[in-house]
């Protein structure tokens, strides 16, 4: 997979722009900070690099555009950062509801748990707005690696009942081993191939 960083944006009016310039379906990678979003593009990209990552949470704070060929992949600043100040909450929640408002190419949203923790409450809060919203989306149970087989599988039960989700709604990966690449592959090509049917 060829994927390129295009380029970090903190104001709408400039996303706005460059998503007109693009013109292509987007892709929304969504989660608490620290969650693994920028692990988990460089994971789908095979990429060590593409993405910035930190053990620091909080790093990526602005939206970052990369382009995957056919559609863009938007990833997004990461919420519930304790350590965040008030005014970096407000930047942070400006231009993650102002890229949901704005977006008129947005197909399809890939919102992060860690499979080890109980969903938080911005998590829910995060998949009851794209449920209500109508905006469908994918979730993706982060770090597996980090439990054995059987306490994944519990996980993913537990968050399921969480979220309000069937369990076969969330896809399993692992940045480190590449756990759940082609469960993720498979899903955004069946997503980009109802997108681009006209009569859909
Ligand atoms: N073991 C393991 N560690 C992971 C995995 N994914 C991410 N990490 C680690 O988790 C930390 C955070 O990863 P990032 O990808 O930077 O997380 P992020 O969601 O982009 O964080 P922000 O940009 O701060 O919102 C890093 O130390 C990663 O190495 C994974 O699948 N397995
Ligand atoms: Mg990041």
């Amino acid at each position: 997979m060829n994927a390129e960083f295009i380029k970090s944006i903190a104001d709408l009016g400039v996303y706005d722009n460059e998503s007109e310039r693009l013109g292509k379906p987007e892709i929304a990678v969504a989660g608490r900070s620290n969650v693994g979003k920028s692990s988990f593009i460089n994971m789908i990209a095979e990429r060590k690099n593409l993405a910035k990552t930190s053990s620091t949470p909080g790093r990526t704070r602005l939206l970052n555009l990369f382009s995957f060929g056919e559609f863009i992949l938007v990833d997004l600043p990461g919420y519930g950062y304790a350590k965040a100040s008030k005014s970096e909450i407000r930047k942070w929640s400006m231009l993650t509801d102002g890229y949901f408002s704005h977006t008129s190419r947005l197909v399809h949203t890939l919102a992060l748990v860690d499979i080890r923790h109980e969903p938080s409450e911005l998590d829910k809060r995060m998949i009851s707005y794209l449920y209500d919203s109508g905006k469908p989306f994918t979730v993706i149970a982060t770090k597996a690696d980090k439990l054995s087989r059987a306490a994944c599988a519990r996980a993913k039960s537990m968050i399921a009942s969480a979220l309000k989700i069937g369990v076969d709604d969330i896809i399993v990966t692992s940045a480190s081993s590449g756990q759940g690449r082609d469960a993720v592959w498979n899903r955004i090509n069946s997503v980009l191939s109802v997108s681009e049917d006209p009569l859909q």
